[in-house]
């Protein structure tokens, strides 16, 4: 399905590559994949970029595929600010009071000590989390949940989607393999057809709309 890119989501996009937060050039993935484009989350360290997340965020869990929950769950350490910032603008917006809760990298042996700090990891519960490409990272994040009894989890927010394989040699996406283990929505605030439908629409980003169509067409799952 084609998506239309909106007003909000151009914006979103402007604002990521003018802040350096997306950036087209060479890098070396977690997967080993080979990218002519990243998307570092832990650039949006700016009050308005950070509020625009948060709403974005807001927005699409309480009107896409992502039903009831009770805990949004950010796993560190990019999702720990943005799962907060979430929760806030729930309330906000939206008057519905959710909890949040985040892990620890590292085990802390003193003081309250424990792998998780925030809500109990308990009930129906989110992840909220920066990228998807392979799948690693979220079922880190899954797993973690999974070990926690009377938890949980009911659907999954990435900010952007990168559109790719996941790690079947079936050629499924990530997501389709996500939704399909774990049986919940996946839901992406962008996806990889909106960098490519704004670069497509801004003109100018030609060698760089080359890059990441070759790439596409080896990793991709929309060709
Ligand atoms: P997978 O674990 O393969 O799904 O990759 C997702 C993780 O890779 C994210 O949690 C990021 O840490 C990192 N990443 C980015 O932050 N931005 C990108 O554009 C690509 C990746 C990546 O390495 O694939």
């Amino acid at each position: 399905a084609t998506r239309t890119l909106d007003a909000e989501k151009v914006a979103f996009i402007e604002a990521a590559i003018e802040h350096g937060v997306l950036l087209f050039g060479e890098f070396t993935l977690k997967s080993g994949r080979k990218s002519p484009y990243f998307f570092n989350a832990g650039l949006l360290y700016t009050g308005s970029l950070l509020s625009s997340v948060s709403k974005a965020y807001a927005k699409i869990l309480t009107s896409s595929r992502i039903p009831e929950f009770d805990v949004l769950f950010g796993p560190a350490y990019k999702g720990i600010s943005l799962a907060a910032i979430t929760a806030v603008d729930l309330v906000r917006d939206y008057g519905r009071d959710v909890g949040y809760v985040y892990n620890r990298k590292e085990k802390k042996d003193h003081g309250e000590g424990g792998l998780l700090v925030g809500a109990p990891l308990k009930g129906r519960i989110v992840i909220i989390d920066d990228v998807l490409t392979r799948g690693t990272a979220i079922r880190e994040a899954i797993a973690i949940l999974k070990s926690q009894p009377g938890a949980e989890l009911v659907g999954i927010v990435q900010l952007v989607d990168r559109q790719e394989k996941g790690q079947g040699a079936d050629g499924k996406s990530t997501v389709q393999e996500v939704e399909e283990e774990f049986g919940v929505p996946v839901e992406p605030i962008i996806a990889l057809e909106d960098i490519v439908a704004y670069l497509e629409q801004k003109g100018g980003w030609e060698k760089e709309l080359e890059d990441v169509k070759k790439y596409r067409s080896e990793y991709g799952i929309v060709k």
